[in-house]
């Protein structure tokens, strides 16, 4: 066989990435924007919905490379059928987001967001800022024990809280599994997302969800958009069904509802989980190895194995 220099593979960047990955890429690879017939492997941001038409334009496909955990927008079948291989960045990412989950609790739970409104608008002299809630002795459940979810569970321990999860799997952990998202919901002070995004969990967080987490309850979202009803969510905040939201992920990013926008008891995130210098760094440096292992016919370094 031909010996072909790495420089010839060509990768196909759909949408703008940050410099510290495509510089190493391009250092290597021919890289594009638009699909074209010679195009090897592929880089996606998390979610990225790769459809089936743009993979159809892609002959010689071999690997999709996921910058991110969340590789719900792979279609992993359609994939597997072609033999194109698909990685992610699993781990690396799992403390920032963890940190994240649980400073979305805490800015929820004692009103952050309010407290610094309150300062900034020169309130501070005229009222007094009301109560907040306190974490000690509150429940947290985890919707997904998974690496992220896990890291959230130990953080709120720290925080004097007690734990409750579901999975579709029970877990040898110390703390208690719930069959359902509503049984969880139920014993649930704070309802925290964690589980991936995709067609299986869509809308798992439904209205009847939000009712069981109840009047002093608070959903905190750092998994997907797509897992809630974002419809019923606003509805829920606006009646009272729950008390507050913290929000990492929506379902139609960019867009934020204007009445999710507008609610006092909603912090919101512009999906920045994983959004540090050290952890990006960290992803981007799995997806080149990841790349470079294929085209070396090395095993992967994370590969998405379902
Ligand atoms: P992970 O280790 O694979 O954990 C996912 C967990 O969800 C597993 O324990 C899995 O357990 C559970 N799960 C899957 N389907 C479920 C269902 N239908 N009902 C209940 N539980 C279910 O993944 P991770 O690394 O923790 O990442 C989790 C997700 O976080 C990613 O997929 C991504 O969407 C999101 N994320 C967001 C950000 C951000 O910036 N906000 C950053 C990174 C990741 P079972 O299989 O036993 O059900
Ligand atoms: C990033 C994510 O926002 O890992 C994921 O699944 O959602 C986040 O880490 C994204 O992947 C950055 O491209």
């Amino acid at each position: 066989m031909r010996f072909q220099p790495m420089r010839s593979r060509t990768i196909l960047l759909p949408v703008p990435l940050p410099d510290f990955l495509t510089a190493p890429l391009e250092a290597e690879y021919v890289c594009v924007s638009s699909p074209s017939e010679d195009v090897g492997g592929m880089v996606v941001p998390g979610g990225y919905r790769v459809e089936q038409d743009l993979l159809a334009r892609l002959p010689k496909l071999e690997i999709i490379s996921v910058f991110g955990v969340g590789y719900d927008g792979v279609p992993l079948a359609a994939c597997r059928a072609r033999g194109i291989r698909v990685t992610n960045t699993p781990d690396v990412l799992t403390d920032d987001v963890a940190d994240i989950a649980t400073a979305l609790v805490l800015m929820t739970s004692r009103r952050l967001v309010e407290a610094d409104r309150h300062v900034r608008a020169g309130e501070w002299s005229q009222q007094a800022f009301p109560l907040a809630h306190s974490l000690r002795g509150k429940i947290a459940g985890i919707l997904g024990l998974g690496r992220i979810g896990k890291a959230v569970a130990k953080r709120l321990e720290a925080h004097g809280m007690g734990l409750v999860y579901h999975s579709r799997t029970r877990q040898e952990v110390p703390w208690r599994w719930c069959s359902s998202v509503i049984e969880l919901a139920e014993a649930s002070d704070f309802l925290i997302i964690t589980c991936p995004g995709g067609p299986s969990t869509r809308h798992l967080v439904s209205a009847e969800v939000l009712s069981a987490l109840g009047q002093g309850g608070t959903l905190i979202n750092v998994s997907r958009g797509s897992v809630v009803d974002e419809q019923a969510l606003v509805h829920a905040l606006d009646r009272g069904i729950i008390r507050s939201a913290g929000l990492d992920v929506f379902e139609h990013e960019p867009q934020v509802p204007e009445a999710l926008r507008a609610h006092p008891h909603t912090v919101l995130l512009p999906h920045v989980g994983s959004a540090t210098h050290e952890t990006r760094r960290a992803m981007a440096a799995l997806v080149v190895g990841n790349l470079r292992a294929h085209f070396a016919s090395q095993p992967l370094l994370s590969p998405v194995e379902e």
